[in-house]
């Protein structure tokens, strides 16, 4: 051993700039891929890099969620952890440039980090004590791996400054940094070394710290997305779905009931384009066989359910169209599907209601949480559900596997909780919930709204007769009517097709005489209580957006 190392420091072991850099991102990286490897094998939830993403989404100001919303839609996701690594590589360089002299600059930046990811992985809505070891591991991992680079950069900018053959004259390197990748290696350092060995065995122990990080959280990432299970789990539920006895089916959606020939969407959406939103950067991942739901708060008796107390409930399947109270006039946050599950109202009742709790509170396992009136649930032929399978199969996980909450004719950020863990019978009064404390609306039932599916924006007809043909929907009452007219000229009535139910949309088609030139096209519904969407726009927050779909095409 020697103490040259803790010599006070000459001039000539002054890092560049540009190793000091790579050095401390290495060492970053490293942190968190280690981090989100443990994770994959442990509890995908604890990365400490999606906690930091996810902590940034619940700390960040409303009007800075609201913007990343309607800037990145559905892409919001990916733009967050592209977000919080550009952040982190910011942080590290300026950190790297600090420890040029010596580690402790840097030491103390990847103890920061290390200590921030820690606290909000355990700041997770959904925590357990065992995700400590995610984060920690990273924090080990980053201190250790920055030690041991920034010691052997040290030890290559000392050996370039000393005179080539003189090398033993500043010492050996001393000893490896505690994570050396390359110990083996620069273990046989000593008086032999040259520079170029010396800047050799930081090049190798960099790339393996490179290529280790790479594998490392590749593994991590994907662990997390085979979800362990979840896909054996997935299909034997669809299998279980596939043999049960339904007590209520619902009919077949006759071909009346589409007007596909003319451009509108087809009626059920499949799984993979129907829309999804939610706040998970990592989707919660919970087997079936691991699922259980707590039904509690203002109740007579608690009860507990797992997911074969479910399937050995009577079973329904209902068709209904989802939408998302972000949906803009004109927007696609609106899809239809097959649903099976279980009757929600007759499971409360079952656990007493006291009458004076009107809201429940339904939590994801990711704790995410909705506010729904109890009374919209308990209220006869509403046909609230707890959903286990999605157009003939289990509910794909993007989409709330193994159980999810729907609830005709509300919007979903109050009604349709995913990965559902909990229902909690209390009042408006006593809880808020997850998007009501980011100023949206405590009650959100549906708003009549219809969309212009066919001729699409700018494009150009022919001249005569044009076909005009989309969708409207009015949960729970279902839709009446529906007018299209051009350049604010006479309303012209629709054809409507073939009701499917109330809860469900409704295609629409028209023709429309139109001359050569621009236009613009209009279009409002009015649902079966007798209300016309209004013309007045307003924007989706706090309760979903009013106004007419409009389009502009070109008649040659
Ligand atoms: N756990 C969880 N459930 C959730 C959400 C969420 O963020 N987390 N978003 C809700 C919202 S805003 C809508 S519109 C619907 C969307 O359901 P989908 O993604 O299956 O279309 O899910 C609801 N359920
Ligand atoms: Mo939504």
């Amino acid at each position: 051993m020697t103490t040259d190392e803790r010599a006070p420091v000459k001039a000539s072991t002054v890092l560049s700039r540009s190793v000091a850099i790579m050095v401390e991102l290495l060492a970053i990286i490293a942190a968190v891929a280690s981090g989100h490897l443990v994770a994959g094998l442990l509890a995908p939830a604890s990365s400490p890099f999606v906690a930091v993403g996810d902590a940034v989404v619940r700390l960040s100001p409303q009007p800075v969620v609201e913007f990343a919303k309607s800037a990145f839609g559905t892409a919001d996701k990916p733009v967050l952890l592209a977000g919080t690594a550009v952040l982190l590589m910011l942080a590290g360089a300026a950190a790297g440039l600090a420890a040029r002299h010596r580690p402790l600059p840097g030491t103390l930046a990847v103890v920061l980090l290390g200590v921030v990811s820690t606290v909000a992985v355990l700041a997770g809505p959904a925590a357990r004590p065992s995700d400590v070891f995610a984060p920690l591991t990273a924090l080990v991992v980053g201190l250790l791996t920055q030690l041991g680079l920034h010691h052997l950069a040290r030890s290559a900018a000392a050996a370039r400054h000393s005179a080539p053959g003189a090398a033993g004259a500043t010492g050996p390197a001393g000893p490896p940094g505690p994570a050396d990748p390359a110990g083996p290696i620069s273990s046989g350092d000593g008086p032999a070394a040259t520079p170029v060995r010396r800047r050799t065995v930081l090049a190798g122990a960099s790339a393996a710290v490179a290529v280790g990080s790479l594998v490392a959280g590749g593994a991590g990432v994907a662990l997390a997305a085979s979800g362990r299970g979840i896909a054996e789990s997935r299909a034997t539920v669809t299998r279980r779905l596939a043999m049960a006895r339904l007590t209520e089916r619902a009919p077949a959606i006759p071909e009346s009931a589409g007007f596909a020939r003319f451009g509108t969407v087809p009626f059920v959406t499949s799984n993979a384009d129907f829309y999804r939103i939610d706040v998970a950067l990592q989707i919660p991942a919970v087997r079936a066989e691991d699922w259980s739901l707590r039904i509690h708060g203002r109740v007579d008796r608690e009860i507990t359910l797992n997911f074969d107390d479910l399937m050995a409930r009577p079973l329904v399947e209902r068709t209904i169209t989802m939408t998302c109270v972000s949906n803009t006039v004109g927007g696609n946050l609106v899809s239809t599907a097959n649903f099976v599950g279980v009757d929600l109202a007759p499971l409360l009742l079952e656990a007493g209601v006291d009458p004076a709790a009107d809201q429940i509170v339904s939590t994801s396992r990711d704790g995410w949480t909705a506010g729904t009136p109890t009374a919209t649930v308990l209220e006869p032929g509403r046909g609230a559900i707890l959903a286990l399978g999605m157009n003939g199969e289990s509910l794909p996980v993007e989409h709330g596997f193994p159980v999810r909450m729907v609830v005709p004719g509300l919007y979903g950020y109050v009604s349709a909780t995913k990965w559902l863990a909990e229902i909690e019978l209390t009042t408006f009064a006593d809880r808020t919930v997850y998007w009501r404390d980011r100023g949206w609306g405590e009650r959100a039932p549906i708003k009549t709204q219809c969309r212009i599916d066919a001729p699409t924006g700018f494009s150009e007809q022919p001249a005569g007769r044009v076909r005009v043909a989309g969708v409207a929907w009015a949960q729970p009452v279902g839709i009446a009517q529906v007018e299209v007219r051009a350049d604010g000229g006479p309303w012209v009535r629709a054809e409507l097709a073939t009701e499917v139910n109330p809860n469900t949309w409704r295609m629409w088609t028209a023709e429309l005489d139109l001359e050569p030139g621009s236009h613009t096209l209009t279009a409002r519904a009015t649902d079966r209580r007798g209300l016309t969407q209004t013309e007045e726009r307003v924007d989706p927050i706090p309760d979903g957006a009013t106004g007419q779909p409009q389009v502009i095409l070109t008649v040659a």
